[in-house]
């Protein structure tokens, strides 16, 4: 019998729980096209309406899941996963890859390009010669065998569904659900075919969430979720209000994770590295502490292993041996093949003081109009625009001295946009101020 949707519609529309089947057969029509758009449309406005029972965001997560293929990896491989929610300034998955990979896991990382102010790993990396995201699944097993971890788009038999739905839901403003955002990316950690699996969930004004409570309610839902399906789930709740490192952009992200696997980045990020790698480590059986998975990732930082796998990763996906070569080597001064920018523009601080604040969504609202975001999926970006911090919170500063130095290709900095800058930057007049660090809570598996 066909599948009577304005009956599934008017359930969930008037606070009804699915069955297990009829969410089977929405997920379904929408990978067959079965149901109409305008269909589709409504469930989801009923579903972020009326939200989902852990029940049903399960169903709908497992059904999402094998609406497309799920890798199966040889046994002995222990196959892990980061995911982030999205932040500025966010390169973790940059060296904290080949960590893992150094301490012996498989990574294969699916990951995304950058819509509206959040960055994209996949642009940061194509901002490198020659790195190719588009691998087979083929390739990934054999760059698996080979290297340890890779960092590649996703392929066209993953989670079909979700290709539909995201979209959807971004047409038809449903894209902050709890139930949606769990479907959606737990249906492709779990397809990736993972033995564990790290959220960071990020909270803040250059968060999707602004605040604590509602981070963790997200984490909540993706760690029981996860767990359930059988992958082991954690998630880190992390400030997202300064960008994260002294670097936003594409091409200079890319430098600064490379100072990170050369044991020297800035204080934040390797924070969030050895936090979220530690974790992993912790959860998926590797270590037998938290503690000692942070141990194992900063030495991997600082002994260079990590970075030779990052080397190697770089090869494996396409770029020249020579190029990848001289970025990993251990000079400071060895990023000439990256592009670089026609112009670059200096900030001056207005006033003394301490420096409160740096607003990352400022800041990357303006690198987004000067060509390093994308508003539409597809439309190109420019790699070398970028932004570099040259002051941290906390630190006392004086009138006149720079503070950010703006790569861009455009002539000169609009008006508008050097003021939007200067707004960015909060300065105020005590010289006493607390740094906070990025990881406010672990969530545990229940
Ligand atoms: N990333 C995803 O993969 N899915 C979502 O729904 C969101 C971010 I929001």
């Amino acid at each position: 019998m066909p599948v009577n949707f304005p009956e599934l519609i008017k359930l969930k529309r008037d606070g009804g729980e699915l069955s297990l089947a009829d969410i089977h057969a929405f997920v379904q029509g929408v990978k067959s096209a079965d149901i109409q758009e305008s269909q589709i449309g409504a469930m989801l406005m009923a579903i972020w309406q009326k939200g989902m029972s852990d029940e049903e965001t399960l169903a709908l997560t497992k059904a999402m899941m094998n609406s497309g293929e799920v890798f199966v990896w040889p046994e002995e491989w222990l196959v892990v996963d980061k995911h982030s929610t999205g932040g500025v300034g966010d390169k973790v998955s940059l060296p904290l890859a080949p960590a893992l990979a150094a301490c012996g896991c498989k990574v294969p990382m699916i990951s995304g390009r950058g819509l509206a102010h959040t960055g994209g790993t996949l642009d940061k990396l194509e901002s490198i010669p020659g790195f190719e995201v588009n691998q087979s699944v083929e390739q990934v097993k054999q760059i698996l065998q080979d290297v340890g971890c890779c960092i590649v788009g996703q392929t066209e038999t993953l989670v079909p569904a979700d290709r539909v739905l995201y979209a959807l839901r971004d047409a038809t403003s449903t894209v902050e659900s709890i139930p949606l955002i769990t479907g959606s990316i737990i249906s492709k950690k779990g397809a990736e075919g993972l033995s564990a699996l790290v959220l960071d969930v990020k909270f803040g004004r250059a968060a999707l969430y602004k605040d604590l409570d509602s981070a963790r309610h997200l984490a909540q839902s993706l760690v029981t979720v996860g767990n359930r399906l059988g992958v082991k789930t954690g998630a880190v709740l992390s400030r997202m209000d300064a960008p994260i490192g002294r670097c936003v952009g594409n091409a200079v992200e890319v430098c600064e994770a490379l100072e990170c696997l050369k044991g020297r980045g800035p204080d934040d990020l390797t924070e969030l590295v050895t936090a979220l790698g530690g974790y992993l480590l912790w959860i998926s059986g590797h270590c037998h502490s938290l503690e000692t998975g942070k141990i194992e990732i900063t030495q991997k930082l600082k002994n260079g292993d990590a970075l030779k796998k990052f080397q190697a990763m770089l090869v494996a996906q396409g770029v020249p041996a020579d190029v990848a070569h001289s970025l990993c080597s251990d000079a400071t001064n060895n990023f000439q093949y990256m592009k670089k920018a026609a112009h670059q523009t200096e900030l001056k601080v207005p006033q003394d003081g301490t420096v409160l604040e740096i607003d990352g969504l400022a800041l990357a609202q303006v690198l987004h109009k000067l060509g390093a975001g994308r508003t539409k999926s597809g439309e190109k970006i420019d790699h070398s625009v970028g932004a570099e911090l040259l002051v941290d919170i906390g630190q006392w500063v004086m009138k006149g001295q720079t503070w950010i130095r703006i790569h861009h290709n455009s002539t000169e900095l609009s008006t508008h946009q050097r003021s939007d800058l200067q707004t960015a930057l909060v300065i105020g007049s005590s010289n006493r101020y607390k740094i906070e660090s990025r990881v406010a809570e672990f969530i545990y598996p229940k």
